[in-house]
């Protein structure tokens, strides 16, 4: 049985617990701490994946190679076509960049004086207003570019780490995703 490592507030585990709950694939989820991920994962972070391919158990430790395979196991395809890969990259960029800022600012580092924790809040600014000004369709497509920027937006209000009032037509694509029923069940533990 496939063995999903992750959290319940992880953005990155969302999007595959989505990934998994729409393929309808079999698997277990195990609820992972920092402790048990640096144990588990070369990475030291979640998620990361077992199962058994050909008789061998194979590790997969990081979100997008997770997908992927979730979407092979299933006959689809993950970001087929390079302007949607390349799309995904970004709203990914920005995850990475506002989650690793999180994560420092809880250890009590700041971007206030220092010029590479200032680069790392402009470039969330920057891909957000890319973001905003790409030619979405009408509604929020459910691909893993789609998905992706729905676990972003919704991680990033849950933790209150960003204003997204600039961003009207990302706040109007985070609202379509709450009509999907894997997003809505996968929320993060409100209190
Ligand atoms: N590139 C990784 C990022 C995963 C990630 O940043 N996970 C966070 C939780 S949201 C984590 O486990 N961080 C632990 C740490 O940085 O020590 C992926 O896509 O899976």
């Amino acid at each position: 049985m496939m063995q999903l490592f992750g959290s319940f507030t992880s953005p990155f585990v969302r999007h595959i617990r989505i990934a998994l709950a729409d393929t309808g694939l079999a698997h277990d989820f195990v609820e992972t701490d920092y402790g048990q991920s640096a144990v588990g994962s070369p990475a030291q972070r979640v998620p990361f994946l077992r199962t058994e391919v050909s008789g061998r158990t194979l590790q997969l430790n990081d979100s997008t190679s997770i997908l992927k395979f979730i979407r092979e196991s299933a006959g689809e395809s993950f970001c087929a076509d390079v302007e949607s890969l390349d799309l995904y990259c970004l709203i990914n960029t920005a995850l990475d960049t506002t989650v690793n800022l999180f994560l420092l600012e809880r250890e009590g580092l700041t971007s206030d004086a220092n010029p590479y924790l200032q680069r790392q809040a402009a470039r969330i600014q920057t891909s957000l207003q890319a973001l905003e000004d790409y030619p979405w369709p009408a509604q929020l497509p459910w691909n893993d570019a789609g998905i992706r920027l729905a676990c972003f937006m919704d991680w990033a209000l849950f933790r209150q780490r960003l204003d997204f009032s600039n961003y009207p037509k990302l706040l109007k694509l985070l609202n379509d995703a709450k009509a999907q029923p894997s997003f809505v069940a996968t929320a993060p533990p409100q209190g």
